[in-house]
């Protein structure tokens, strides 16, 4: 744990498996009251009665030492009885819910069920599975990810993700929901805290992870009256996404499909909302490329294997924060 008592607070913002294995890192590094990771709810959807909300998941598994390192999601030493009675009952299985997994669902379809909020619930499941950390989905309200396609389809998030591999060439991205959601109140509280020192967006994909959770009503404004860094790591080394769809995205968005094209899509969005971004020492010949956006970046080992990786990157992040003047 860091050894100086400075009063201060670091905001992480992720979706699932690459934001988690940063968010590990600097779980390291951070006591528990002073790190504030905030997930992107946007993909979590309802299957077989169930609310399932994977990115939140992912984290929680991953600060409590559960999470399986093989598949990305889901919990380690899992079994899949459960599945297997689904698919010998003719229902769908594409969605792959481990019998451990199982019952984080159940406990919190039950507890949304009975009225609590889905920050509530995932406070207690926190607790229960010792996660010290402050783990806060973006919101409470509904937020569902729609995949719009060049073939003219609208697909449910998990649906394209998961059920169709993100073949499917996209399109455009719509957050059913977005207008009227708010951020859930201790994502507010946080953002108004005058203790946070740093925003770091984790390396998650920026269209489907990263966006929803800064077009939500205020977020954009609360980040801007700040006044402090925001710090991006790329998702993207060498025009490659470690896992997961971005890259292929952004091609089909008619975007470059590198760590500038990261940049630029947060420029574009957000504004000047960005003060620094980290990309992996691979792509180190980008720098100078940055400089020219007015944009302050840094390279590095990003590609987190190990859990030194991770601790190393998350230094890296808090060092680089710290230098950044605004
Ligand atoms: N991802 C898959 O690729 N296949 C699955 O069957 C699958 C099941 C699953 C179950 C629970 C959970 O929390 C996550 C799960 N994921 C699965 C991962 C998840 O759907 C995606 O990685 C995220 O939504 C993208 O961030």
């Amino acid at each position: 744990m860091e050894k100086n008592l400075d009063n201060v607070e670091y905001l992480a913002l992720s979706g699932g498996v690459g934001g988690a294995k940063l968010v590990l890192g600097l779980s390291q590094i951070l006591a528990p009251e002073k790190l504030i990771v905030v997930a992107n709810t946007a993909d979590d959807f309802k299957h077989i009665g169930l609310n399932i909300s994977p990115d939140l998941d992912t984290i929680m598994y991953t600060l409590a030492n559960l999470n399986n390192s093989e598949l990305g999601w889901g919990q380690t030493k899992e079994t899949w009885q459960f599945l297997d009675a689904l698919g010998r009952l003719d229902q769908e299985t594409w969605f792959k819910i481990g019998d451990r997994d199982l019952a984080t669902h159940i406990v919190r379809t039950t507890k949304l069920d009975n009225g609590e909020t889905l920050s509530q619930v995932t406070k207690e499941l926190c607790f229960s599975l010792g996660v010290k950390h402050q783990l806060i989905p973006m919101t409470n309200d509904k937020v569902a990810t729609v995949v719009h396609t060049k073939s003219g389809q609208s697909i449910p998030f998990q649906q394209y993700f998961v059920r169709d591999r993100c073949v499917p060439k996209v399109r455009g991205f719509e957050f059913q929901g977005i207008a009227t959601a708010a951020p859930s109140p201790s994502f507010l509280k946080s953002l108004e805290s005058p203790k946070l020192r740093l925003i770091i967006i984790c390396p998650s994909n920026p269209y489907v992870s990263i966006d929803p959770i800064l077009r939500m009503r205020g977020v954009l404004d609360l980040i801007a009256e700040r006044r402090i860094p925001v710090v991006a790591i790329s998702p993207i080394i060498s025009g490659q996404a470690l896992k997961g769809p971005a890259a292929k995205m952004m091609e089909e968005l008619g975007e470059l499909a590198s760590a500038i094209g990261i940049a630029k899509h947060y420029r574009t969005l957000y504004r000047d909302m960005l003060t620094g971004f980290i990309i992996d020492e691979k792509d180190r010949r980008l720098e100078a490329d940055f400089t020219e956006m007015g944009l302050r970046a840094i390279a590095t080992n990003t590609v987190m294997v190990t859990l030194q990786d991770r601790i190393n990157l998350a230094q890296e992040v808090l060092r680089f924060g710290s230098r950044i003047t605004i």
